[in-house]
C-alpha cells in the first residue's frame, strides 16, 4: 500500500516534545525486550509492530481507566450497542491518530530504524463483520467515544472473521481468515469476567401464592469469557470498551472418559462449546435457519445482559431504575433475544411482575432495522426454539398474548391484522419472527435513511406502525471522518486544514469554506494533484496484485461492496460490455479513458453472485487485452475487499457507483465515504443517495433510473423484459454477446443463466434501467472531458458532506433515543462543554 505521510500533527509547525519522544522510544524498546522477548538486533518487523502497538496501548489504558472511573462516579447513563458484527479493520494508526500521537510515533520509530507506514501493513484487519451493518457498528463505536458517551459494544470474538477471498481463474474461492494467529495486541482477556449461558432442558412451573413461578432446568451450559478492546475517541479524551465474548466449556475435560483412555471424546463438550465462537456467519441476505447461528445469538445476548445487569446492580442496587441508567441498541434483529432474556431475568430471577418488567424492557431497548428484503427478515422454526430455548419460547408466547389483545382492541375482528403483527408466523411451519419481537420490545425502531424509514412504515412494519404509532423514527447513517478522511486521505486532509483552518478537524461544517474555492483554478489544480497522487498509489497496487497497467489519468470508476443482485454489479458490467462494443465500432472517437474497478465478496453459498464475479473477470480478460481500445477501457476486479483495501481505493475514486434497484438499499455508507473523498456519484434514488443529492445539489450527482414506486408498479406488472430489450439495440447486443459466449469462448454457455434472468425474470430490473444508466454514463463522460467543471463538482461534494459524519448520527441517537448527554464538540479545548440529551 502507499507510502503516504501520515502526520496529523495537532499543531503543525511546532517541534515535537523531545522528552516525550525519548520516553516513547524507550517504551517501544522496553516492550520489545520485556513483552516480545527480543532485542532490537533480532526483532522482525512484526515484533516491532507488536512492541509499538503495546507501547501505544499502555497510553490508551491510562485514559481508559480515568474515563471509566469518571462515568462510574458521575452515575452516568450507559449505552450498550449489541451487534453480531464489528467490522473494524486495523486499529494502529486509528488509535495513534485519535491519541494525537501519529507524528511522535512516526519519528520515534524512524529513529529506531523502522518505518511506521511499513509496520501498519503488518496488522491484520479485524474483519468481524460482513459489510455495511458491521462497519456501521465500528464507526458508531468511534463516534460514541469521540462524543464522550459512556458506551460498551458487545459482540462475539470470532476465531475466524469474514473469509479471505482468492480469485482463481476468475472464480471466487474462500479461505479461513486467521486474524488471531500472531496474537492480538489490542485486546485484554478478562478471565475474571465469566458468565454462564444455558441451553435446552425443560421448564417447571409452580404456583407461589397465586403467582406463577417458572424454573428453567437447562441441559447444557457454556461459559462466556470477556475480551476487551479499547476504542479511543478523537483527541483521546474518552475511551470505551468493545467487549467480545469467547466460548468455552465449564469442564474442559470429562475426567471419567479421559481416564478410560478415550481422549478425543473427553474433550467433545469443549469442541461443542467452542464452535459457538468459531466463525462469523456469512450474510447471504437470507436468514438461514441454522442452529449454530441461533446459539451464537443467544450466547452473546445472554452474556451481555448478565454483564450489564450485574454492573447496574453494583451501582444502583435495584433493577427498577434500569431504563434511567441503561440504553440498549439492537443492531438489526440478530440480538432480538435480548428482549426475552431481560424479561426472564426480571420476572424469573428478580421476581418482577410481568407488567412492570415489560415496561422496563421496552424503555430499555431500541432496534435498528437494516433491510426490507423479505427473504432477509429473520425467523426461526418454533420447534428449534423450543428445543434450544424452552423458557424463552414461553416468554414470547406470553408477550404475544398481550400484544395480540392490543391488536384486537385496535382493529376488532381483523384476523389478517392480527396475523400480520403476531410474533409467530403461522403460515406453513410455525416460526418466530425476530423483527416483530424486536419491534414490540423496543420504544424506538429506526431505519437508516429517510427513504428507508418511510418504506418501513409502508411495507414490512405497516401494521405494527399502526398499532404502535410514533415508535418508528429515522436515523440516517454516517461514517467516521477520522478513518475515512484523515487516515485514508492524509493529503486531502492537509489541503483541507490549510484552506478551512485547523478547526475543521473538530467541526466538519467548516468544510463549507471550500465552496468559495470550488471554481478557483489554482485550488482546483491542488485538489486534482491530491487525487492524482492517490490514483497513482491505487494504480501501483493494481499492478502489484493483478499485473495490469492502468492509466492514472483515466476516470477511475469504482463499485466496491458485497456482491448482490440488488446492488446490481451486473448492470455495471453489462454497461461495460455495451461501452466496449461502442468503442470497437468507432475506435477513433475521442472516448474518455475509464478504469472500471470492482471489489467485493459474495456469500460462499450464493452461486449466482459468484457467477457475476466470474463474468466481471471474463469481461476484464477480453477488454484488457484488446489492442483496438488502446488502453482506454480497463476492467479490474480487486480480490479480497476489506476495510484496508477500501482505505486505498476510496481516496482514488473519481466516480462512485451506487446503482441498487430503487427501494432495496437501506442506506449505503460506501456512498458517503466516496463522496467525502471527492468522487461524484452515479446512482439511483435509493437509500441515502437521496440525502446525498439533497446535500451536494442535483447538478453535482448523476441520478438515473426508476424510482422506488416505479419499481413496485413494474414488479406487479410482471418481470418479463423481452420488450424492453427489443426496443434497446445496445442492450440487445450486450446481452447477446454475454449469452453467446463472447467472453467465455472456452465454455460458451457459461453465462446463459445470466442472459436468461435479464430477459425473463429479473426482479432487480437490470434491463428496465439499462438505457437510462447508459445515458447517465455518457453524460459523465462528457463532464469528465471538461475538467474544471468536473473538479468543481468533486470539490462541492467534499464541501457538502459534513452532515454525513457519524458524529451527527450518534448525536441524534443520543438525543432522540438513548437520552444521554453528548459532548458539544469533540475539540480538546471544549472538554467541559456537555449538552443535555432530551430526557436528561
Ligand atoms: C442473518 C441471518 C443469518 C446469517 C446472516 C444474517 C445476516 C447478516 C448480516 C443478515 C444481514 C446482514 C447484514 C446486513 C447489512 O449489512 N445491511 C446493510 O446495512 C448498512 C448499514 O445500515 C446499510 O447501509 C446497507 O444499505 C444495508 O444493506
Amino acid at each position: 500500500m502507499s507510502d503516504q505521510p501520515l502526520q496529523h500533527d495537532p499543531r503543525p509547525g511546532e517541534p515535537l516534545d523531545e522528552l516525550q519522544l525519548a520516553e516513547i522510544k524507550g517504551a517501544i524498546l522496553a516492550k520489545l525486550r520485556l513483552a516480545i522477548g527480543k532485542d532490537a538486533g533480532m526483532a522482525t518487523k512484526r515484533d516491532w509492530y507488536m512492541a509499538a502497538a503495546l507501547a501505544l496501548r499502555d497510553r490508551i489504558v491510562h485514559r481508559w481507566l480515568t474515563t471509566e472511573k469518571q462515568s462510574y462516579d458521575a452515575g452516568r447513563k450507559r449505552v450498550y450497542y449489541l451487534s453480531l458484527e464489528f467490522l473494524i479493520g486495523r486499529l494502529f494508526t486509528d488509535a495513534l491518530n485519535n491519541m494525537g500521537l501519529l507524528p511522535m510515533f512516526e519519528t520515534a520509530l524512524g529513529d529506531l530504524g523502522v518505518g511506521l507506514s511499513e509496520l501498519r501493513r503488518l496488522e491484520p484487519d479485524a474483519a468481524l463483520g460482513n459489510g455495511g451493518l458491521g462497519r456501521l457498528a465500528a464507526c458508531f463505536m468511534e463516534s460514541m467515544a469521540t462524543l464522550s458517551i459512556p458506551a460498551f459494544g458487545y459482540g462475539i470474538r470470532y476465531d475466524f472473521g469474514l473469509f479471505r477471498q482468492i480469485i482463481s481463474h476468475g472464480l471466487q474461492q474462500e479461505y479461513p481468515d486467521e486474524w488471531l494467529s500472531f496474537g492480538n495486541p489490542w485486546e485484554f482477556q478478562r478471565p475474571e469476567v465469566v458468565h454462564h449461558v444455558h441451553f435446552g432442558g425443560h421448564v417447571e412451573h409452580a404456583d407461589e401464592r397465586g403467582r406463577d413461578r417458572a424454573v428453567w432446568h437447562p441441559a447444557e451450559t457454556v461459559e462466556a469469557i470477556a475480551y476487551d478492546t479499547p476504542i479511543v475517541g478523537w483527541r483521546g479524551q474518552h475511551v470505551n470498551a468493545l467487549r467480545l465474548w469467547s466460548a468455552r466449556a465449564p469442564d474442559p475435560l470429562d475426567l471419567d472418559v479421559f481416564n478410560s483412555g478415550d481422549y478425543i471424546s473427553a474433550s467433545a463438550e469443549q469442541a461443542r462449546a467452542e464452535a459457538i465462537c468459531k466463525f462469523l456467519y456469512p450474510n447471504d441476505e437470507s436468514a438461514a435457519g441454522r442452529e449454530l447461528r441461533l446459539r451464537q445469538e443467544f450466547f452473546f445476548v445472554s452474556a451481555s445482559l448478565q454483564d450489564l445487569v450485574e454492573r447496574h446492580l453494583a451501582a444502583d442496587g435495584q433493577l427498577r431504575s434500569l431504563p434511567q441508567k441503561v440504553a440498549v441498541q439492537l443492531n438489526d434483529t440478530h440480538p432480538s433475544l435480548a428482549v426475552t432474556e431481560l424479561m426472564r431475568i426480571l420476572v424469573d430471577l428478580h421476581n418482577f411482575r410481568w407488567e412492570e418488567a415489560w415496561k422496563i424492557t421496552v424503555a430499555t431497548f431500541s432496534y435498528t432495522n437494516h433491510t426490507l428484503l423479505p427473504e432477509a427478515l429473520e425467523t426461526w422454526p418454533v420447534e428449534l426454539f423450543e428445543r434450544l430455548l424452552p423458557r424463552h419460547l414461553e416468554i414470547i408466547y406470553r408477550i404475544n398474548v398481550h400484544h395480540l389483545a392490543l391488536a384486537e382492541a385496535r382493529c376488532p375482528g381483523d384476523i389478517d391484522f392480527r396475523a400480520s403483527v403476531s410474533l409467530i408466523d403461522e403460515r406453513g411451519g410455525r416460526k418466530v419472527r425476530m423483527g416483530q419481537l424486536a419491534f414490540v420490545g423496543s420504544h424506538r425502531i429506526n431505519g437508516v435513511s429517510a427513504m428507508h424509514s418511510e418504506l418501513m412504515k409502508e411495507t414490512v412494519f405497516h401494521d405494527l406502525n399502526h398499532l404502535y404509532p410514533s415508535r418508528i423514527t429515522n436515523k440516517t447513517n454516517g461514517i467516521t471522518f477520522r478513518r475515512w478522511l484523515m487516515l485514508a486521505n492524509p493529503r486531502l486532509t492537509a489541503l483541507l486544514r490549510e484552506t478551512c483552518g485547523e478547526a475543521v478537524l473538530d467541526d466538519f461544517s467548516l468544510l463549507e469554506k471550500l465552496e468559495d474555492l470550488a471554481s478557483d483554478n489554482a485550488f482546483q489544480q491542488r485538489f486534482r494533484d491530491v487525487k492524482h497522487h492517490n490514483k497513482l498509489a491505487l494504480a501501483r497496487l493494481i499492478a502489484e496484485r493483478l499485473g495490469t497497467k492502468v492509466d492514472p489519468s483515466a476516470l477511475f470508476d469504482v463499485q466496491i461492496k458485497r456482491i448482490h443482485e440488488y446492488k446490481r454489479q451486473l448492470l455495471n458490467i453489462v454497461e461495460t460490455v455495451a461501452l466496449y462494443q461502442a468503442m470497437k465500432d468507432e475506435p477513433d472517437r475521442n472516448w474518455a479513458s475509464r478504469v472500471k474497478i470492482f471489489a467485493g465478496k459474495a456469500a460462499a453459498s450464493y452461486h449466482y453472485a459468484k457467477l457475476i464475479i466470474k463474468l466481471i473477470n471474463d469481461v476484464a480478460n477480453t477488454v484488457n487485452n484488446d489492442p483496438d481500445l488502446r488502453g482506454r477501457l480497463k476492467v479490474i476486479f480487486l480480490p479480497d475487499y476489506n476495510v484496508s483495501l477500501a482505505e486505498v481505493i476510496i481516496p482514488a475514486a473519481d466516480l462512485s457507483e451506487q446503482i441498487s434497484t430503487a427501494g432495496m438499499e437501506a442506506s449505503g455508507t460506501g456512498n458517503m465515504k466516496l463522496a467525502l473523498n471527492g468522487a461524484v456519484t452515479i446512482g439511483t434514488l435509493d437509500g441515502a443517495n437521496i440525502e446525498i443529492r439533497d446535500h451536494v445539489g442535483a447538478e453535482n450527482i448523476a441520478i438515473f433510473g426508476m424510482e422506488a414506486d416505479d419499481v413496485m408498479i413494474r414488479r406487479k406488472q410482471g418481470l418479463d423484459a423481452t420488450d424492453i430489450i427489443k426496443r434497446s439495440p445496445r442492450l440487445s447486443r450486450a446481452v447477446a454477446a454475454i449469452e453467446n459466449g463472447e467472453f467465455s469462448p472456452e465454455e460458451p454457455n457459461r453465462f446463459a443463466r445470466i442472459a436468461e434472468a435479464i430477459r425473463f425474470h429479473d426482479p432487480y430490473m437490470v434491463a428496465a434501467d439499462f438505457d437510462s444508466y447508459y445515458e447517465a454514463q455518457r453524460s459523465v463522460d462528457a463532464r469528465w472531458q471538461v475538467m474544471p467543471a468536473w473538479t468543481r463538482a468533486s470539490i462541492l461534494n467534499v464541501a457538502r458532506m459534513a452532515w454525513f459524519s457519524s458524529d451527527r448520527t450518534i448525536r441524534e441517537y443520543a438525543e432522540d433515543i438513548w437520552h444521554v448527554p453528548v459532548r458539544r464538540s469533540p475539540s480538546a479545548t471544549q472538554g467541559k462543554g456537555f449538552q443535555r440529551g432530551a430526557g436528561g
